[in-house]
């Protein structure tokens, strides 16, 4: 299939390690496709759902102890310690290799190697990066056939050259003990074992198009980001693009995807949807920012997918879709928590156990049927909101950048930040946390700066460092917004509806960038006055309106204490601008 000699090097050299029986060179096809799923109907580790009510659709269940990322068996592996930085697990490349060799050793016997060349981003466009993974896993091949654009025509443009990403990985036992998710980001190498968890095993997602890609991205002069991209086509036809970070399962899928409520389709609004997880991002010779999304399907969580949460991707996942530890209806479909329709009287369960919807546990708890963290795996194009865009090299020219987190108070709705610098600064310090009753308890909040904690591949105060030599590189650069769906009221009810409704928000932020409408400039941005968001159609109370958009100063107090203390973790190589930043903030809020 190729005659590339680094590839067939490196699939030897790994082959004489694993040692598999078989060595299957993956072509991408639909019949290749077909006899990878007979197959694994046959081992169960694929289960063939009912054709007539989700055709092309299949069933699996991971192991019970492999059913989400594992952060603490994740590594950058580089020389020096201070290169992966304060936010990363480290290893050395010689006690990693030998500690995950130890376990590749045999660990395909009796197994077939599959060789999956493939690429993020359209083939051939001059922002796609080229990856061969290695796997002994049919769900996985079947996984990144959808995620990624995988199959021959990869090699071709490959040709000779060595430029391509090494991701080498098996299941080996499944044992977490002998489970390990290596980045060696200065070899282009991953090496992953032990897991067959999309996060952990579909090497082209979390660990190519973030950690190693995040690392090229400070050597190219770029921006691998954990965001969505969306479209947002106004009453005249024009699409303003944006981009935004969210940490995980904070409803990326959903907003990348959203229906405009029905003020704003009446008006004529829109929504294009790019991507819903990673963008990658340039500058290019207009001065602007422009994005392409790398993958080329969806890894959606599955609970709380529902028509009223996110339509289009109910839409979607009714052909060719992949199910992750759902639960299985006796009529050979599925069904998750929070999902449309009754739970069924009876089915199977993420485990593989028979389960109702009265089942409860030790403490009187319900037993939920689907993992929390089930998953779907769907191809981009089954999206009925799908930009065209999708396959243009060149991606789509971005407006605004939006950070967000789960925030129960001190977060507004939404504010701008006053500049780049200060946009770098509102990004390096979000945080997410879950209830009310976290609030005070400072230690419960979790920094994740632009969503990234877990997938910037080196130090994270040298990628503060990019962000803001980016920002300078650019003739015209994105504004930089925060915004929080989540803030609730004195009784833990959530004050803003959030799903469709948000597009309210972004209607805002994209005004602001055209400079049509008005803000309140306060210490920690610019607001919009009330009347300036369009409400057209809701029925949320002027009190509530004004509650979500309010400023409490002795918690903005707290909330700047607490970024300064995460800012003093970062060590020596933060960047002086972001704790002048600090000091300005800490100025405007009456901190100092
Ligand atoms: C995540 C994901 O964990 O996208 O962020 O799966
Ligand atoms: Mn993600």
């Amino acid at each position: 299939m190729t005659k590339n000699k680094a590839v067939l090097e490196w699939v030897n050299e790994m082959a004489k390690l694993c040692k598999p029986d078989h060595v299957h060179w993956c072509d991408g096809s639909l019949e290749e496709k077909n006899q990878l799923e007979e197959e694994a109907f046959k081992t169960g580790e694929l289960i063939k759902l009912n054709q007539e009510k989700l055709p092309g659709c299949v069933f699996h269940r991971t192991a019970i102890n492999d059913v989400a990322r594992t952060e603490d068996l994740t590594f950058i592996c580089t020389p020096y310690q201070e290169d992966a930085g304060p936010t990363n697990n480290w290893m050395t490349p010689e006690d990693a290799y030998a500690k995950a060799g130890a376990i590749f050793d045999g660990s395909m016997k009796g197994r077939t190697m599959y060789v999956m060349p493939f690429s993020m981003g359209p083939i051939g466009s001059p922002f796609s990066k080229i990856g061969v993974q290695l796997t002994d896993s049919i769900y996985v091949v079947l996984n990144m056939r959808i995620m990624t654009r995988m199959g021959k025509t990869v090699f071709d443009h490959l040709g000779e050259n060595e430029d391509f990403t090494k991701c080498l990985h098996s299941k080996a036992d499944l044992d977490v003990k002998r489970r390990l998710i290596l980045h060696f980001p200065e070899e282009n190498t991953i090496w992953s074992v032990g897991s067959g968890y999309g996060g952990n095993a579909l090497l082209g997602k979390k660990c190519l198009s973030l950690r190693i890609a995040s690392y090229m991205a400070r050597q190219e002069g770029w921006l691998a980001e954990h965001m969505l991209i969306m479209g947002v086509e106004d009453p005249t036809g024009y699409i303003e693009y944006i981009a935004a970070a969210f940490p995980s399962a904070c409803g990326k899928t959903n907003l990348a995807m959203l229906i405009p409520p029905e003020g704003l389709k009446r008006k004529g609004y829109r929504i294009w949807t790019v991507g819903d997880d990673i963008a990658w991002m340039r500058i290019d010779s207009d001065g602007r920012l422009w994005a392409i999304n790398p993958e080329n399907g969806f890894f959606g969580v599955a609970p709380g997918t529902n028509s009223k949460t996110n339509p289009n991707a109910v839409e979607m996942v009714k052909k060719d879709t992949i199910y992750t530890n759902v639960v299985l209806k006796p009529d050979g479909t599925v069904w998750w928590e929070g999902g449309d329709g009754q739970a069924p009287e009876e089915g199977i369960d993420w485990q593989g156990r028979p389960w109702k919807p009265s089942l409860v546990d030790e403490k009187g708890e319900p037993i939920k049927g689907a993992h929390p963290n089930s998953r779907f795996t769907v191809p981009i194009m089954n999206c009925p909101t799908i930009s065209n865009r999708v396959e243009y090299h060149h991606g789509v020219p971005i407006t605004a950048i939006i950070f967000g987190g789960k925030r129960a108070q001190v977060a507004p709705l939404v504010y701008e930040s006053f500049n780049w610098q200060h946009g770098v600064y509102v990004g390096a310090t979000m945080a997410s946390e879950r209830t009310a009753a976290q609030f005070g308890t400072f230690g419960e909040i979790r920094r994740d700066p632009m969503a990234m904690l877990p997938f910037c591949g080196y130090n994270i105060g040298d990628y503060f460092r990019h962000w803001l030599e980016m920002g300078k590189r650019m003739q015209k650069p994105p504004k930089i917004f925060h915004v929080n769906w989540f803030r609730l009221d004195e009784k833990d009810k959530f004050l803003w509806p959030g799903y469709g409704e948000n597009l309210r928000v972004i209607e805002w932020i994209i005004e602001r960038c055209k400079g049509n409408r008005e803000a309140v400039e306060t210490p920690i941005g610019y607001l919009p006055q009330p009347a300036s968001l369009d409400m057209t159609g809701l029925d949320l109370s002027p009190e509530t309106l004004e509650a979500v958009l309010s400023v409490n100063i002795p918690q903005w107090q707290e909330e700047v204490k607490s970024q300064g203390e995460f800012l003093d973790t970062i060590g020596s190589r933060l960047p002086v601008e972001l704790r002048q930043e600090y000091e300005a903030l800490a100025g405007r809020i009456g901190l100092q």
